[in-house]
């Protein structure tokens, strides 16, 4: 047995996953016998560590996929049952990335980012980029949101506002830029790593939504330590492996209410005496984010 090396994934497609090993970026088939194992979730994705061995003398083999720590996943879109479609694996932070301007912002969308965060347990920064176009009113969302606890980042990859301040958030840990196609991801990282030169495509002027440019999930190395991934624009956003009586938890806006209705099994949607509904009424909750949750929860209960 030759030896093995332990690198991370930096890049994954049917075919081929590139595997940072030190400073050196190796191209690697996935050992067969691997592919065949059953699973209900995807065998190697961006942010995976794994074992390399050599095949030959020329080719590279992924022999092992190690434990995730945490990972980022929806259900795969356009199914009801199936399998767990995983979008980076061993994430720090997610970015959340919306725009002003176009396309347009969808609070609906941006919830479900944020519920998926929570449940698994990765740190949320909503980012909103093209600030240069930004009209009065179009922020009106974000105290909601801030009061929450989650940090908004104000951006624009035109005119360089607040890419300072994104790199500071970004050193030294592993984050991914994810959103709708169109909002400026690729721009954003280009400002960051300017090397990289990210294919960008622009908004379609008669939907105002993205052409889906970016095509594979993709890694990359920052200077200071870290590493940040582009990932393509998401058109559906289902939630994996989330019972629908813990919908409630991934709402932290909700926990200081959620333990005082009278029924201890409460759906929050229908009951009498419900601490939620009352606080909805009462302008404590927000009632676009209590909408999400009712949403959700439709979807989750299918
Ligand atoms: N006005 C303005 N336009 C921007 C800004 N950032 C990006 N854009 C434009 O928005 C369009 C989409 O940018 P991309 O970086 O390709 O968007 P993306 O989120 O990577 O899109 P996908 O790869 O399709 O998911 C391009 O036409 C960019 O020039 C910005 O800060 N201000
Ligand atoms: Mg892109
Ligand atoms: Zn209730």
């Amino acid at each position: 047995m030759s030896e093995s090396l332990q690198g991370l994934v930096v890049r994954s497609t049917a075919g081929f996953v590139d595997v940072l090993v030190d400073d050196e970026v190796i191209r690697c088939r996935i050992r067969g016998r691997l592919k065949k194992e059953p699973r209900d979730t995807d065998l190697c994705v961006i942010g995976d560590q794994v074992i390399v061995a050599h095949a030959n003398e020329q080719a590279h083999v992924v022999i092992e996929v190690l434990p995730r720590r945490s990972r980022f996943s929806r259900r795969q879109p356009g199914r009801r049952q199936g399998k767990e479609d995983v979008l980076i694996a061993n994430l720090d932070q997610l970015l959340v990335n919306f725009s002003y301007g176009r396309p347009l912002f969808n609070a609906r969308l941006l919830d479900r980012f944020l519920v998926i965060a929570e449940h698994q347990q990765i740190h949320p920064i909503i980012v909103m980029n093209k600030a240069d176009l930004e009209r009065p009113g179009d922020s009106s969302w974000q105290k909601t949101y801030e009061s929450i606890g989650y940090p908004v980042l104000r951006l624009s990859a035109d005119t360089g506002e607040g890419i300072h301040t994104l790199r500071e958030v970004l050193r030294g840990k592993i984050s991914a830029f994810v959103g709708p196609s169109g909002v400026g991801k690729s721009s954003l990282i280009n400002q960051i790593l300017p090397g990289l030169d990210l294919g960008i495509a622009s908004v379609s002027d008669h939907h105002g939504k993205g052409r889906h440019m970016t095509r594979v999930a993709s890694l990359y190395a920052l200077p200071d330590q870290g590493f940040l991934a582009d990932t393509p624009g998401i058109r559906e956003l289902g939630t994996w492996a989330l019972p629908v009586d813990q919908l409630d938890r991934c709402f932290p806006e909700l926990t200081r209410y959620r333990t005082e209705c009278a029924f201890r099994s409460c759906t929050h949607t229908h009951e009498p005496q419900c601490a939620v509904i009352d606080a909805v009424h009462q302008g404590a909750i927000d009632r676009d984010r209590y909408e999400s949750y009712v949403r959700l929860r439709e979807d989750a209960s299918v």
